[in-house]
């Protein structure tokens, strides 16, 4: 790396890392839907963008949006972009980087003029935690924001209308946040947060498909009672009804791979230790490429829940969260971007994402592109996440050639392709 870039890449890391101080839990990283950090990024990026010579606005579902015009009026959009908010006690880089980067294309532009304009998107929400849904800012920008989850509550009550409203927007406008026309494509360059880039020794992943998710909730219903007068043949207990769950869903995705499947939160009533468990609320994140082989997990570790219930006499219940389909990526846009990674001479290898992304919303929309960045260690949504200065520099330098592409496809069109 020339001394030039390597100065980029390593504003871009100090960059996220300064965001990631913005966070609820003093020492970790944790920043949920609008909650009040999200002012200081959004003051960040405001910095950022409005000394690029961009115009910066915030919409209604509190989407960040920064604007760099056209060579002329109305000129189609270029879209670059991926989420502020994270999971609790995060990494600095899984979503912030995507827009970081996106701020860095366009300074890196210096004045100049495309015969599309760029605006960057730092999505409100992605992950999901605040509200038990994820995607909202995307799933605004395309329209798709439905009253039901305007009134979903988190757990202190307050609904996401009632959170935009204290977050200081009017949530009245909401289909304003909707995309206006004119965007042409979707580029989300984002951190792999799995293994296999770094595997092997490749800097940058072309994704092709995103997996389909099923996200739910299931409450196992049981009879608490005294833990010390209660004979275990009498006893109804929702945790040990879920415990049986756990290891059983385990066992299934193990051997129906490559599905995952994931119980990453449980929460028993009523958390006493010499109280027999009455009720137990389990998360289920479960994913898979092909969505019918989705389709017949989710019905199988169902029926074992319901095994594991009945011999308690432990009811079960589920509540669906997210139902996404596998989402394919648009494969010229895909195509240009492994041109552009080549002709950065920056290796790639093309690969399908298990982590879902705000591309996989826009995609069905508008045609969406998105570029991985190794991840070492191959963690995620964990406080040692990172990225190498090198791969951060590859990205930006591809990135810069895909706009190069961009803007030969638009002065001299060939094949069909604007
Ligand atoms: O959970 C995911 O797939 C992503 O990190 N939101
Ligand atoms: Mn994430
Ligand atoms: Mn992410």
């Amino acid at each position: 790396m020339t001394g030039k870039h390597t100065d980029r890449a390593a504003r871009i890391i100090s960059r996220c890392r300064q965001i990631a101080t913005c966070t609820e839990v003093p020492g970790e990283i944790t920043r949920l839907f609008l909650t009040p950090p999200m002012h200081e990024v959004h003051a960040l990026l405001r910095d950022w963008m409005e000394a690029a010579g961009m115009t910066v606005r915030i919409d209604a579902i509190g989407n960040l949006r920064g604007f760099w015009p056209g060579l002329v009026p109305g000129s189609p959009r270029l879209l670059i972009g991926s989420h502020l908010d994270t999971v609790p006690n995060a990494g600095a880089f899984d979503g912030i980087l995507g827009v970081v980067l996106g701020v860095t294309i366009v300074e890196e532009l210096g004045g100049d003029l495309l015969p599309f304009a760029i605006e960057v998107i730092g999505f409100s929400e992605e992950e999901g935690v605040r509200f038990n849904k994820p995607f909202l800012g995307s799933l605004a920008l395309v329209g798709k924001l439905d009253a039901d989850t305007l009134a979903r509550t988190d757990r202190n009550g307050v609904s996401v209308r009632q959170a935009i409203d204290d977050y200081g927007l009017d949530p009245t406008p909401l289909p304003a946040a909707t995309l206006a026309g004119g965007a042409f494509a979707y580029l989300e360059i984002h951190i792999e947060q799995g293994p296999v880039l770094e595997s092997e020794d490749t800097a940058l992943g072309i994704v092709e498909a995103l997996v389909g998710q099923t996200r739910m909730e299931l409450i196992f219903t049981g009879q608490a009672n005294h833990a010390g007068t209660t004979p275990m043949h009498l006893r109804h207990d929702a945790i040990a009804a879920v415990a049986e769950w756990i290891v059983a869903v385990e066992a299934y995705a193990s051997s129906h791979q490559p599905l995952v499947a994931t119980v990453g939160r449980i929460e028993a009533a009523p958390g006493a230790g010499n109280v027999i468990a009455g009720h137990v609320t389990a998360s289920l994140d479960l994913r898979h490429a092909d969505d019918n082989a989705r389709r017949a997990s989710v019905t199988a570790v169902l029926q074992l829940a319901e095994k594991a219930a009945t011999r308690r006499g432990v009811h079960v219940t589920s509540a669906p969260q997210l139902e996404q389909s596998a989402v394919p990526l648009d494969p010229h846009l895909t195509a240009v971007l492994c041109r552009a990674a080549a002709q950065a001479c920056h290796p790639t290898r093309r690969m399908t994402s298990g982590a879902g992304h705000d591309a996989m919303i826009l995609a069905p929309t508008i045609p969406s592109a998105m570029l991985f960045l190794r991840s070492p260690g191959g963690l995620s949504h964990h406080p040692d996440e990172t990225v190498l200065p090198q791969d951060v520099e590859a990205a930006i330098a591809t990135a810069m050639e895909f706009l190069a592409q961009l803007r030969d496809d638009r002065t001299n069109p060939k094949d069909g392709h604007a």
